[in-house]
């Protein structure tokens, strides 16, 4: 899969890129992450990047040319029929919520260009014209859209065939999807005064697997009880929450 980030500080992207799971899945030819410095699309002699708002107000807009001049470059590159399809995904706090079902849905595509913004403000002709997509990463306000890119890149290449190690990836999230992970224990068994719940010490693999179910279910509807109304339940585990519902 190929990423275009188009960003005023390609050099934020530098520590990501050269640690962990991004660097693997780079150096794998899994990933190529390209960087393009919307600077380096201005043709004026001190490289304008932003302007005042019309109609007056505080801070500065990012202009629209050197953003689609940009875009037009990475264009020219592709096929046409890829040029057209691209993906182009402005990183703005108005955007669309991303979650894990957005970064499954964007982990088909082959390629996507994602545009930084800062936060205050892109010329609307960004949106209206050369955005097919805009994405918020949370209800906060970020000085601009590179740590939201980096999230969302981070969210989209461990779900890529071959990015994660069998160890990672035989961890079942389609087991537990929907609900919030089940409490982890390595050794020692006894830490301090603290046992590991018997259980996961049993080698009873179907009792360990409810364990880790009703774990899961618990967590949730302590932390995340919104969470529940969309997961996959079985009518035993209906009955579970029922009962933990119940005041005691
Ligand atoms: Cl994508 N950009 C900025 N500037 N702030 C954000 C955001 C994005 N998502 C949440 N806050």
């Amino acid at each position: 899969m190929r990423f275009d980030i188009l960003t005023l500080f390609p050099e934020m992207f530098q520590g990501p890129l050269s640690t962990g799971l991004f660097q693997r899945a780079v150096s794998h030819g899994l990933v190529t992450v390209n960087l393009h410095n919307i600077r380096d699309y201005t043709h004026d002699r001190h490289r304008t990047v932003d302007d005042y708002p019309y109609g007056g107000g505080a801070g500065m807009v990012l202009k629209p040319e050197p953003i689609f001049e940009a875009v037009e470059s990475l264009r020219v590159e592709m096929s046409p029929e890829k040029a057209a399809a691209l993906p182009v995904i402005l990183l703005t706090p108005q955007g669309r919520l991303f979650s894990q079902e957005v970064a499954a849905e964007l982990s088909q595509h082959n390629d996507l260009a994602l545009i930084c913004g800062r936060y205050e403000g892109v010329d609307e002709r960004v949106r209206e014209h050369l955005a097919t997509d805009e994405i918020s990463i949370g209800d906060y306000v970020l000085g601009g859209g590179e740590l939201a890119a980096m999230v969302i890149i981070d969210a989209i290449i461990r779900l890529l065939p071959g990015v994660l190690g069998s160890d990672e990836s035989a961890l079942d999230e389609s087991h537990t999807a929907g609900l919030l992970e089940y409490p982890q224990y390595t050794r020692p068994p006894v830490y301090r005064d603290w046992p590991v719940p018997e259980v996961l010490l049993s080698g009873n693999h179907a009792q360990i697997e409810a364990w880790r179910r009703e774990q899961a279910i618990i967590r949730t509807l302590q932390r995340r009880p919104e969470m529940l109304e969309r997961a996959q339940l079985n009518r035993k585990e209906e009955h579970i929450i029922e009962r933990l519902k119940q005041p005691h």
